[in-house]
């Protein structure tokens, strides 16, 4: 025996002009006991309508686009006596706290996920526009989330009237994506926790100086934009350094004195010279590589306010002490802060030098869209077998990082093995 069967909108706590933003069955349909037949919206909640019986859908007296309330006839069903469920009320599948919050996810419930997602990457989480139903949203909000490819989920607190998510929260998120992709360059990487060192002892806080905090996004965002690798190699500058050396004591008394930097710089160039992509930037699409016909370099002087990178021009065209000159005066406007911007643009390559400290080795940063970078640390006496016997030979370690997607490992190799073989024999710059 078959009864046809009624399906009414249940009681959803006083709220009248429901919008029905989906039917999900037609005529002629077979439906399950439970399975949802419309998605109904107010504007707190969406929910959905089940039906309260199994049978084939006979006939539908909502579209999308109605608005109903509590008591519309939705549906009628044409169940056999078996199928016919109790007649209890329907409810609606999943019921928050109370009716004004009232909510039914058409999606399955996530576990615990964050309000809104921040585990993709920032651009995905922008991209991915998602048609899932929120809670705690008013319709309004939940279409400007999805027209800015937001996900809202369930479960979460906004802070709006009980935790609802309102427009500001979801502005706030795409700030706040906008902000990390800007830094991060999209990765996502979740920040850092905040900790209260407070807790075990004393402890005192001060600003970081201003090229403080712009060197740290600037080196962060190069860390994760670029893949390097560091080469490590060393150069026998016994004779350069006899040159120096000698240069110095031809000088006066009040004359600046030529550094072991000065010949680095003139060697690396060389080898610019000879192996263009080292003077070369990637397009920021990354798709074309270019060339630069100029020569000038970035040395990184270390200053109490921070690390500064004055920028040596047209290094190929001048000399070892118009060079010294240069450095002397760079170096000490960087320390007294008075560069000025256009001092520290332009460069093609950088030296980072600690020599004057210590060190055997480092890994330096590539002071991106630059493609390498070139560490040098202290020069030490050291046995070098001749094949004879050791003899002692002032060695200095040098350490060349470059951007993996412009640089081959060889590339890199014989790029220093070129620095090498100017530094170790001096005379070849001018060839
Ligand atoms: N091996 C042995 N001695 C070295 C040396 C080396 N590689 N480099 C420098 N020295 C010696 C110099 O000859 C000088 O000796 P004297 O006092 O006897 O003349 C002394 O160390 C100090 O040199 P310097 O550091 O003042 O001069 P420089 O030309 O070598 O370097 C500069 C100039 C501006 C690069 C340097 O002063 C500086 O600021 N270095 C720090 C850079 C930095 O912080 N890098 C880290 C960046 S993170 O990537």
């Amino acid at each position: 025996m078959a009864f046809l069967i009624e399906i009414k909108v249940p009681d959803v706590g006083n709220v009248a002009d429901i919008d029905v933003v989906d039917v999900l069955v037609k005529p002629g349909d077979e439906v399950s006991l439970e399975q949802t037949l419309a998605v109904l919206e107010t504007d707190k909640a969406s929910m959905d309508l089940p039906s309260s019986a199994a049978g084939t859908v006979q006939e539908l007296f909502i579209k999308p686009g109605d608005k109903v309330s509590e008591g519309t006839l939705i549906a009628t069903v044409l169940a056999s006596s078996e199928e016919v469920s109790v007649a209890k009320p329907q409810e609606p599948v999943q019921q928050a706290a109370g009716p004004a919050e009232t909510t039914v996810e058409k999606t399955p419930e996530p576990a615990s996920q964050p309000a809104i997602v921040t585990s993709e990457p920032a651009q995905e989480a922008l991209s991915s526009a998602v048609s899932a139903v929120a809670a705690h949203a008013t319709p309004a909000v939940r279409l400007f989330a999805r027209e800015l490819g937001v996900d809202i989920q369930k479960k979460t607190a906004g802070t709006g009237r009980k935790g609802r998510i309102v427009k500001d929260d979801v502005k706030n998120f795409v700030k706040k994506v906008m902000v990390e992709s800007a830094v991060q360059g999209g990765s996502g990487i979740p920040a850092m926790p905040a900790v209260d060192f407070s807790q075990f002892g004393e402890i005192e806080e001060q600003k970081l100086s201003k090229i403080k905090r712009l060197t740290g996004q600037n080196l962060s965002r190069v860390w994760l934009n670029l893949p390097m690798v560091t080469y490590h190699d060393e150069v026998d500058i016994t004779e350069m350094e006899a040159f120096r050396v000698a240069l110095n004591a031809e000088k006066s008394k009040d004359d600046v004195k030529i550094t072991g930097l000065v010949f680095i710089i003139k060697a690396l160039v060389a080898a610019m010279e000879q192996f263009p992509q080292f003077n070369a930037s990637l397009s920021a699409d990354g798709e074309r590589l270019i060339f630069k016909k100029y020569f000038n370099i970035g040395i990184a002087v270390d200053t109490p306010n921070g690390l500064v990178v004055p920028v040596l021009r047209d290094v190929n065209r001048k000399g070892v002490n118009e060079l010294t000159a240069e450095l002397a005066e760079k170096s000490n406007k960087a320390r007294l802060g008075k560069l000025m911007p256009a001092d520290m643009q332009g460069g093609c390559i950088t030296i980072s030098s600690l020599g004057g400290i210590g060190g055997t080795a480092f890994t330096p940063i590539v002071n991106a869209p630059e493609v390498a970078i070139l560490g040098v640390t202290r020069a030490k006496m050291q046995p070098v077998w001749n094949g004879k016997e050791f003899i002692p030979r002032l060695m200095l370690p040098l350490d060349l990082t470059y951007d993996h997607r412009v640089i081959d490992g060889a590339e890199g190799a014989r790029f220093m093995a070129a620095v090498k073989q100017y530094l170790g024999d001096i005379r070849r710059l001018l060839l």
